[in-house]
């Protein structure tokens, strides 16, 4: 009898760990996967200590770099529109560095040699000249904190 009733929760403990097992790896695909029409793409390279975007659709790229003193960058923003989804292709000219968006959710790393893919999400509530934080979220070096930029809406 006893060991009966063993096997039976031994049986629904696995069941039931196997049920969260295929339940998660199919939500890990789908919070993974990438539109396949974004309104625009970026290229962006992580730098000691700045951020350079590409836009590819007219091979244009800019250094965004950070001014503590005026809160303000130089050498121009990323931008969106309200609405809009942009694919982020994020990589590294040097070291480690990591590409976050905390006010949309996004934390990627960027790490040379590699291409790491993920699609921000403007809110179609933002309203025009929002700027959202851009800010390296992995220690790089001296002047890790002043690694900024803005995400503008346009
Ligand atoms: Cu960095």
């Amino acid at each position: 009898m006893v060991e009966r009733l063993e096997i039976a929760w031994t049986l629904a403990v696995v069941g039931l760990l196997a049920g969260v097992a295929v339940y998660s790896t199919i939500l890990l695909y789908h919070v993974d996967a990438l539109v396949p029409d974004p309104n625009e793409y970026v290229n962006v390279f992580g730098h000691q200590w700045y951020w350079e975007f590409c836009y590819p659709v007219n091979h244009t790229c800019f250094n965004s770099t950070y001014n503590a003193q005026t809160n303000s960058v130089s050498g121009g923003e990323l931008w969106g529109q309200p609405g809009w989804i942009i694919q982020l292709n994020i990589t590294s000219g040097d070291v480690i560095h990591s590409f976050n968006i905390p006010q949309l959710g996004i934390r990627l790393d960027a790490i040379p040699g590699r291409m790491n893919r993920i699609d921000a999400r403007i809110p179609s509530s933002a309203s025009v000249g929002t700027l959202y934080l851009i800010q390296c979220t992995e220690f790089c070096g001296t002047y890790h904190g002043t690694m900024r930029s803005f995400l503008r809406i346009d």
